[in-house]
């Protein structure tokens, strides 16, 4: 309890999320719709919570509306009076007068916080992540270490760590190489096919954080980010960087941890909830996440049609939230958010659909993700030419079509 009295967390929300468009055309990456009912920052949040961590700043920026709201709706469970608090905080624009320029900057632009707090130290999380860990552990770990900077990280498969820094370590597990996105990314010494990858998750000495974002923000060449220029710079000056060892609280083997800021990564860590056994386990009652759930009647399946034609409305390995009806319609695979609707004959499989979507009769979708209040006309077909889908929507390097809230499908 004494070492978490003397940590201050702060959540990185304030980046603008391209990667993850059209998504996040009007909300921040971590207000994104995740598993039906979440939404992305209430993994990182739950986190916290279950590690008993209850001083927390957001740091937002970027379409931060919906965030907030989220942040109300969901987070206001601390108690205050008890010195604890989740605040949302958008750039102050009091040391400088602009928006953030990079990771760095936007602790950078806070240290008056770190200031009047004066914590011991400074964990550091994005707002973007799917995985379940205690940080106390990882609080304990960069103590015993003496360490100025730990750095959790992951084995990830070699050819998909592209979009990750990569580190290098000893047998301490001290850092003695970083390298940012490397196009190609250097397997382990000894098993060449995984890579070890920086999950952006970082404890400082609060008197090294601030030494460093101070030092970062005088160099003029700076990008002001923690992956491309704080840790190479620490690392390359022997400061005592350690790599913490990623062990998530899944009870599986697979240690889960996914970055979903693209579309496919999104898409994919979707898709592993609904699997038979899944290696991420929303149901698991010692690692609770929590949300905001509107009031909505229960979920609904429906034995309909027309008359002489009815059929059962049929989910097949599918979460389905409060408010759905499925009525004489096949889903499979999918993940429904709150109030959709899919008529009679319809066909839903492998797609993500956000609240209040309604899926017309004898519509048929696959491979999609369908935007918030969506309505896709009876016959309509998404996912099944790809000629058709390109010419109307954004279609994922994988093939994912997404179908934005702004297109209207009735007029062609
Ligand atoms: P990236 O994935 O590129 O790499 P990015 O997602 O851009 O990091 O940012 C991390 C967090 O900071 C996100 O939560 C984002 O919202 C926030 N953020 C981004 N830009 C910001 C800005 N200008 N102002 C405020 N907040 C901002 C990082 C590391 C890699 C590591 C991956 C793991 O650099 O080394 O492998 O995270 O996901």
């Amino acid at each position: 309890m004494d070492r978490l009295r003397k940590l201050t967390t702060l959540i990185m929300a304030g980046g603008r999320g391209e990667r993850l468009f059209p998504l996040t055309r009007e909300k921040a990456k971590p207000a994104v719709t995740f598993g039906g009912i979440y939404k992305i920052i209430d993994f990182t949040l739950s986190n916290c919570i279950n590690s008993g961590i209850r001083q927390i700043y957001v740091l937002t920026q970027y379409g931060s509306f919906s965030l907030d709201h989220h942040l109300r709706m969901a987070w206001e469970v601390v108690n205050p009076e008890m010195g604890e608090y989740i605040y949302s905080i958008p750039p102050q624009q009091v040391t400088v007068n602009r928006w953030y320029r990079g990771t760095a900057d936007s602790i950078y632009q806070n240290i008056s916080i770190l200031q009047s707090e004066r914590p011991d130290y400074v964990l550091i999380l994005s707002g973007d992540h799917v995985y379940k860990m205690n940080y106390m552990e990882m609080l304990n770990y960069h103590i015993d270490k003496r360490a100025d900077m730990t750095a959790a990280s992951v084995e990830f498969p070699r050819l998909e760590s592209t979009g990750f820094g990569i580190l290098h370590v000893d047998e301490d597990n001290r850092i003695i190489n970083f390298l940012e996105k490397p196009k190609d990314p250097p397997g382990l010494p000894g098993n060449p096919d995984v890579s070890l990858a920086n999950m952006g998750i970082y404890i400082f000495k609060t008197e090294v954080l601030v030494q460093e974002v101070i030092r970062d923000a005088r160099l003029p060449e700076s990008d002001h980010d923690f992956g491309k220029n704080i840790i190479p710079s620490m690392v390359q000056r022997a400061m005592r960087v350690y790599s913490y060892s990623f062990r998530d609280e899944n009870k599986k083997e697979v240690h889960y941890w996914r970055d979903i800021g693209r579309i496919d990564a999104f898409y994919d860590a979707n898709m592993d909830l609904v699997t038979i056994d899944p290696v991420f386990n929303l149901y698991d009652p010692d690692w609770p996440i929590r949300t905001y759930q509107r009031q909505c009647p229960p979920a609904k399946t429906i034995f309909g049609g027309d008359p002489g034609h009815i059929q059962a409305g049929l989910a097949e390995d599918t979460l389905i939230s409060n408010g759905c009806i499925i009525s004489g319609a096949t889903v499979k695979r999918s993940i429904l958010s709150p109030n959709v609707r899919v008529d009679y004959y319809a066909e839903v499989c492998d797609s993500i659909l956000f609240d209040d979507v309604h899926i017309g009769a004898r519509a048929r979708v696959r491979r999609a993700i369908i935007e918030e209040g969506v309505t896709v006309p009876p016959g309509f077909s998404i996912g099944y030419d790809r000629e058709a889908d390109v010419r109307r929507f954004p279609v994922s390097e994988s093939g994912v079509v997404i179908v934005p809230n702004n297109i209207d499908l009735r007029v062609e």
